[in-house]
């Protein structure tokens, strides 16, 4: 549909014409959240300068206070919402309630769910690092979000994404029309369109996992992972491991080349780490529309049904195949969990 250079909301403006359900307050909430990762991408460029990676509260050279990043990060976003007209509330890891907007009523018909900065240990070490959103539109005529609006399935989402602090910046979405990536220029402060249509390979070879944490794992997923290890030339195995320690980086690894991330349970604690609204639905949802599927290993993490905004969940996600096999261990081996 677009050229490779394409900018963002050209390519949404585009979009929108081809489909016309797709509205211009999507595509200017999407220039919003864009808006949002090149302030951070530019601040994130001088972290090791601007003293940025010091505790909240310390006092800079203008004898301001010195934000965190991921305070920062989560100030970023709320600016780009207020008084845009479109979000009516925000639901992020790092408020515990939700952030309303009441000033975008009664026109706001979105919420949107954000990591502002995810894996942000990794600023400390110059890795990288990203930000998860997804966006659902409320109900016509809703004019502030009930629990019916707030916990909606990931099947629910209007669109979802993330944006990659890594290398370079890429902003990389889906409204359900496939996946798209847009790398940003620094020269021009523009994203532009780098990978139309990503689709993510059926099977990998990689596997990514904090493997320090075997001995706290289940055996089903211990017997996985030992899976993948074996030597089996004929079968493609051993499986190689990444494993950045930041959802977007390892997750858009896995959406390139294949194979598995996975964050499971742990025996003492069955619900995992990944947060399921604003980490493991939008990034299962671009996966998904990539291709490939996201699991909590027994179920399709666009189908759970949430009951609280910060809510935990297993997380098996990667190429079709990969998550598929390990389903299969994780239901085969269900009964030693009773
Ligand atoms: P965060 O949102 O607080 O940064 O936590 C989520 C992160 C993921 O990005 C990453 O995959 C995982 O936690 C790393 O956890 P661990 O250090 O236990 O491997
Ligand atoms: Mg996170």
């Amino acid at each position: 549909m677009g050229n490779i250079g394409t900018p963002l909301i050209r390519f949404l403006l585009e979009e929108q014409q081809d489909h016309p359900e797709a509205t211009d307050e999507f595509t200017t909430l999407l220039s919003q959240i864009s808006r949002a990762g090149k302030m951070i991408s530019r601040k994130m460029s001088r972290a090791g300068l601007a003293n940025v990676l010091g505790v909240t509260g310390d006092v800079n050279v203008q004898g301001e206070v010195v934000k965190k990043m991921d305070i920062y990060a989560n100030d970023a976003f709320k600016q780009a919402f207020q008084h845009g007209a479109q979000v009516i509330a925000m639901v992020t890891e790092e408020d515990e309630d939700p952030v309303a907007f009441p000033e975008n009523q009664p026109s706001g018909r979105y919420i949107v769910y954000l990591d502002p900065l995810d894996g942000s240990s990794n600023i400390d070490v110059n890795g990288p690092v990203g930000s998860i959103f997804s966006i659902h539109r409320i109900n016509d005529g809703a004019s502030r979000p009930t629990n019916t609006d707030l916990l909606r399935k990931g099947l629910d989402q209007a669109a979802a994404g993330y944006i990659l602090y890594g290398s370079s910046t890429m902003l990389v979405y889906s409204c359900g029309k496939g996946v798209h990536g847009f790398t940003l220029d620094p020269d021009i402060g523009e994203f532009l369109l780098s990978h139309e249509n990503m689709k993510i390979p059926t099977r990998g070879n990689v596997y990514s996992v904090n493997e320090g944490h075997y001995q706290k794992w289940i055996s089903p997923t211990q017997r996985f992972i030992d899976h993948l290890r074996e030597h089996a030339p004929d079968d493609g195995r051993p499986y190689s491991s990444r494993y950045i320690g930041a959802l977007v980086a390892d997750v858009h690894r896995t959406l390139l080349t294949g194979g598995i991330y996975l964050y499971p349970g742990e025996a003492e604690k069955p619900e995992g780490k990944i947060r399921l609204l604003y980490e493991s639905a939008p990034m299962g949802y671009v996966v998904e529309q990539a291709g490939g599927s996201a699991s909590t290993g027994t179920e399709r993490i666009l189908n759970i049904q949430p009951t609280a905004i910060h809510q935990r969940t297993p997380i098996f996600i990667g190429s079709h195949d990969d998550v598929s096999l390990a389903e299969t261990f994780m239901r085969d081996g269900k009964e030693d969990r009773q």
